[in-house]
């Protein structure tokens, strides 16, 4: 029941549990591994996907020998497990190149680098069959203000996901972009800080359709918004095209936690919204298993990701079947905001003496919403105390 199968679409970047613990105070606290193990490991604990940066697989500044033997040695562990490659990503912040942005470098030769680099691993990408093209401008923002000209740096962002566009439309790659939103860190400000702006950004590209989010959880919450909501209007907008799973205790540096720590109820809320709303995309995690754990801890951080995902989904499924949640959720009138405000068209509700000169606003707004009792009882069940 609890047990991940390749059914869950559970995904992980090979950064994450790969992650050696190294932070800006100390240094590593594990060793590296090698990625083929890594595969051999998710595939065990029920995972369905793995996820790599260029770099994370070929060490960079490798020769197209050594990269090649990389991309083998990878390839056999994915082929002897079944294990796939949903999505993959670019490196763009690590190397000192990109210590002031990638396709919004101030410095003309970066940004052509930084897209060369994006298609190299654009062309990997297409051939392992990833179907989502991650693009996290980690470096993409500034720490004063006449250091960068973000309207100018906005053009430059839209032309390098136009060119990419342009890439992939003429390969024929079956790939899209997902544009992952954060606040800040590494940089003091980054631009397409929120979901909110990344969608309204997509909006301006020249093929909008090939463009969507890969919201974090921490990402957003270190913004002090509700993910739910944003994950919603991602949803809404049909952009929600991959999804960063993890934990994040309120507005801080981006902890990466493992999935289910940090805010609890918030996960309830967006595990019941993506089962509910039928996301059909990978449930991939993106987290750091704290720097404290060994091997084993590492390891025992990635399998409470997935068990804290289901754990929420029967949780959650358990909620919406409940039939004094049915009840509850009629009293607080869910059922109404379904239903549209003015089937009879702007006619009838200009002519609709009820709406207006009959209506009662003082009866209405004496009215409780009975959210407190909806609220307890997703709380019961939460906790499964009932
Ligand atoms: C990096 C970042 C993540 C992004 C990854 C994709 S890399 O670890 O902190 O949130 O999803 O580039
Ligand atoms: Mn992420
Ligand atoms: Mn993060
Ligand atoms: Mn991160």
């Amino acid at each position: 029941r609890l047990q991940p199968t390749p059914e869950d679409r559970f995904s992980f970047g090979l950064w994450t549990v790969g992650w050696q613990g190294r932070d800006p105070f100390g240094d590593a606290t594990r060793a590296a591994v090698d990625p083929a193990d890594t595969v051999r490991r998710l595939a065990d604990l029920g995972a369905y996907g793995v996820t790599f940066h260029d770099d994370d697989l070929i060490p960079f500044g490798s020769s197209d020998a050594v990269r090649e033997s990389h991309v083998k040695h990878f390839r056999q562990a994915l082929d002897a497990t079944g294990l796939v490659v949903p999505m993959a990503t670019t490196n763009l912040f690590t190397h000192p190149v990109f210590k002031d942005g990638a396709f919004t470098a101030n410095d003309r030769d970066i940004r052509r680098y930084a897209l060369r680099k994006t298609i190299r691993n654009i062309d990997l990408a297409a051939e392992l069959g990833a179907r989502t093209y991650v693009a996290w401008g980690g470096r993409e923002g500034a720490e004063s203000g006449a250091a960068k000209d973000v309207r100018a740096a906005l053009d430059r962002l839209k032309e390098a996901f136009d060119l990419l566009g342009e890439y992939v439309t003429t390969q024929g790659y079956d790939l899209r972009f997902a544009i992952e939103p954060k606040p800040n860190e590494p940089r003091g400000d980054m631009l397409l800080p929120t979901v909110g702006h990344a969608l309204a950004f997509i909006e301006r590209l020249e093929r909008p359709a090939l463009y969507g989010v890969n919201p974090e959880v921490g990402h957003e919450q270190m913004a002090g918004l509700n993910f739910p909501h944003g994950i919603a209007q991602a949803l809404w907008a049909d952009k929600l095209f991959h999804i960063d799973l993890n934990g994040q205790n309120g507005i801080k540096y981006d902890q990466d936690l493992r999935f289910g720590a940090g805010d609890l109820r918030s996960a309830f809320w967006l595990v019941d919204l993506l089962e509910t709303a039928g996301y059909a995309g990978p449930r991939h995690f993106d987290f750091k298993p704290p720097r404290t754990e060994d091997t084993d801890g590492v390891w025992a951080s990635a399998a409470g990701c997935m068990r804290n995902y289901l754990i929420l989904r029967e949780r959650a499924a358990a909620f919406r079947a409940d039939p004094q949640v049915r009840e509850a959720l009629k009293a607080s009138r869910l059922d109404q905001l379904a239903r549209p405000t003015a089937e009879d068209g702007l006619t009838g509700l200009l002519s609709d003496t009820r709406a207006y000169d009959e209506f009662d606003a003082d009866a209405a707004g004496e009215r409780g919403m009975a959210f407190e009792h909806l609220d307890q009882l997703a709380m019961n069940h939460l906790l499964a105390a009932h």
